[in-house]
């Protein structure tokens, strides 16, 4: 769980509840050089539920793109064979992440990616403006990936212990806030790619926008461009 200035927004008792649930969850929160009192908060967490919370503290902010991949490589060095990511603000609720992970041992998918699909019966809490703006940008991104992703950009993903996965965590992405599309990218070619057939995404029943997210405009457009430049690489084999 990458985390960035989030004490306004962490909800300690719904972590408790995640990493108390039966399926033997482990958390491992990343502090990314932040200013407020995330590491502090996190820590207390820690000490409350020793062995199933963990902290990893980055000193100097380096973004959520290398705190998710110093996380993710962390827990597979540490033996975990499913590993995953989700938003410390919590928009795919603590409920919906141990739904992924039993969807993911029912699937049997080395990838299982979160998609907010706003169907009938669902509650996906999205900004329109966000709604609209990430439609495109997932079909851009899809296009890109010349993969058919509904949602590259929700913030709940899961993967089981590959080749691949090892391979992509390998080194730093390009890109601060692209990298899922990076990561997809790269699982998906290369000697150990992951066949499209392996992957699932699956349509999440609650998903809420949590104010206070730190995309600014900037993002949005860096965003754009990063896409540009994954498309290039990915297309010269350079992913
Ligand atoms: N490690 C790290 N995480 C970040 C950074 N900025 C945002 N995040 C995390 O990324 C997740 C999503 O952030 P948020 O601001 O809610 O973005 P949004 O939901 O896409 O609008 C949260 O877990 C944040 O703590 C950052 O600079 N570094
Ligand atoms: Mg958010």
């Amino acid at each position: 769980m990458p985390c960035y200035n989030e004490a306004r927004r962490l909800d300690l008792k719904a972590l408790v509840k995640l990493v108390d649930s039966a399926c033997g969850v482990w958390l491992l929160a990343v502090n990314d050089g932040s200013t407020d009192t995330t590491l502090e908060l996190l820590q207390r967490l820690e000490r409350d539920r020793p062995g199933r919370v963990t902290v990893m503290d980055m000193a100097i902010n380096q973004g959520k793109a290398e705190a998710v991949r110093r996380g993710l490589s962390r827990a597979l060095a540490s033996g975990c064979e499913t590993v995953g990511f989700f938003d410390a603000d919590l928009s795919t609720p603590v409920e919906e992440i141990l739904r992924l992970l039993a969807c993911m041992r029912e699937y049997r998918c080395d990838i299982l990616l979160g998609s907010r699909v706003r169907l009938l019966g669902r509650q996906i809490g999205r900004v329109t403006s966000r709604h609209y703006l990430g439609r495109v940008f997932a079909t851009a991104a899809s296009l890109t990936l010349n993969l058919p992703v509904y949602d590259t950009q929700c913030g709940a993903k899961f993967f089981r212990r590959t080749p691949a996965l090892e391979e992509a965590l390998a080194r730093p992405f390009l890109s601060r806030w692209l990298f899922d599309v990076e990561l997809l990218s790269r699982v998906t070619r290369g000697r150990h790619a992951i066949p499209i057939d392996r992957i699932q995404e699956e349509p999440l029943l609650v998903w809420r926008d949590v104010p206070g997210s730190k995309l600014t405009h900037r993002a949005k457009v860096r965003a754009g461009v990063d896409l540009a430049r994954i498309a290039w690489r990915s297309r010269v084999g350079r992913s």
